[in-house]
């Protein structure tokens, strides 16, 4: 989606995704976040899922318009796999290897929370399609924004005004409360890679938060020269 140039890098790139809930404000707080890295000069690109690569981008459109939904949860699952596949393959590794950070906007914990947790697909089904997807490319840190239900889908329908609620979006509530659960379950079982994050501020107190986590856990300070 954007990508900056000619700044410095070293080593592989870092990998960090947003996660969270509708309207909780994953693209509010990763175009912000991208501004602090690039300011910081560290070299950054901003991505999605479903999506992010021309092939995931034809997949997203199937999926968000509910064609997904009508082949069954187990099939629709497949197609957010292809996307993710397509998307690794050519967009995130290649960044990764050349030192860029990537930003991604939703990854392989919605399908665990989305089609997982609530869709009822098996979980040996999502490990294997994890397995052939993204094989052992895990996130350096996942930003899960938290954030009651009724004020993210207010948030989503605000900012949608008179169009369509898409494919996830016209679930009932109580679909939406059990993906909260779902998404906070994740962050209490991997607490080395996730972090939960209360998104019910305005958006620069919510973007201070995740500063904060991202300085702590990727960017440490340099340990001071002591003199003996
Ligand atoms: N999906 C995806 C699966 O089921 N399985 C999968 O494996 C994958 C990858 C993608 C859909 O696909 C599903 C999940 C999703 O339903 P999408 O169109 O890409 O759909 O949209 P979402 O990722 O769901 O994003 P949302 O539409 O929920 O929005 P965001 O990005 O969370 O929120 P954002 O930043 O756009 O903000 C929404 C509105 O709120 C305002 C913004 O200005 C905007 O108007 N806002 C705030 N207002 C007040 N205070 C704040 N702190 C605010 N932050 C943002």
């Amino acid at each position: 989606m954007s990508e900056s140039k000619g700044q410095r890098s070293s080593g592989r790139g870092r990998f960090i995704t947003f996660e969270g809930g509708e309207g909780t404000g994953k693209s509010t707080q990763i175009k912000k976040l991208a501004e602090r890295l690039n300011a910081a000069r560290l070299r950054t690109i901003v991505t999605r899922e479903p999506g992010g690569s021309p092939g995931a981008e034809i997949m997203r459109h199937l999926v968000l318009s509910g064609m997904g939904k009508l082949l069954g949860p187990e099939a629709e699952t497949l197609l957010f796999a292809a996307a993710r596949d397509d998307h690794v393959r050519t967009r995130i590794a290649p960044a990764l290897n050349q030192g860029i950070w990537v930003l991604c906007d939703r990854f392989a914990d919605s399908t665990r929370a989305y089609q997982g947790s609530l869709g009822s697909v098996p979980v040996g089904l999502i490990n294997a399609m994890q397995r052939v997807t993204i094989g052992d490319l895990k996130p350096d840190l996942t930003i899960i924004l938290d954030l009651p239900v009724e004020i993210g889908l207010a948030r989503a329908a605000a900012r949608r005004g008179t169009g369509t609620p898409d494919r996830f979006e016209s679930e009932k509530l109580s679909f939406h409360q059990g993906l909260r659960e779902a998404y906070r379950k994740i962050a209490t079982d991997d607490p080395a890679r996730c972090v939960l994050i209360d998104a019910n501020s305005d958006p620069d107190t919510v973007a201070g938060r995740v500063w904060t986590v991202l300085r702590e856990r990727l960017l440490p300070t340099p340990a001071p020269v002591v003199s003996v």
